[in-house]
């Protein structure tokens, strides 16, 4: 893939990923010697965005990550546009492109 098709792809992904009103309603999925789930803490820090995080190490979230987003991969961000209903939204660079587009409205 290249330089192109990465950002492309995160850009798409994020476009058709429902907005939310409040951080509360976003949690990201990760855990630790995760260089691309550090990607997007690091985007975190600078948008000042602070989300709730669940540790995959902990059974619990893991079985939740695979039950509700499919896959065990991180990072994943779990969007919740109404009560109780999930969209997981996998891959860096889009999570990456719907913080950056959603973070104004957050804050
Ligand atoms: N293309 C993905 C790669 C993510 C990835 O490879 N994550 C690793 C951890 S660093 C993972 O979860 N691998 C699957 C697994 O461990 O089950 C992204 O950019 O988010």
């Amino acid at each position: 893939m290249s330089v192109f098709d990465w950002f492309k792809s995160g850009v798409s992904e994020s476009i058709s990923a429902p907005a939310v009103a409040s951080n509360d309603k976003l949690a990201l999925y990760r855990r630790d010697w995760c260089p691309f789930c550090d990607r997007v803490q690091s985007v975190l820090d600078d948008l000042e965005l602070e989300i709730n995080e669940c540790d995959t190490t902990q059974p619990e979230h893991l079985q939740a990550l695979v039950n509700g987003g499919g896959q065990r991969m991180v990072p994943c961000l779990r969007i919740e546009p109404q009560p109780g209903e999930y969209v997981w939204l996998y891959e860096s660079a889009d999570i990456i492109a719907y913080l950056r587009r959603h973070a104004e409205g957050l804050k």
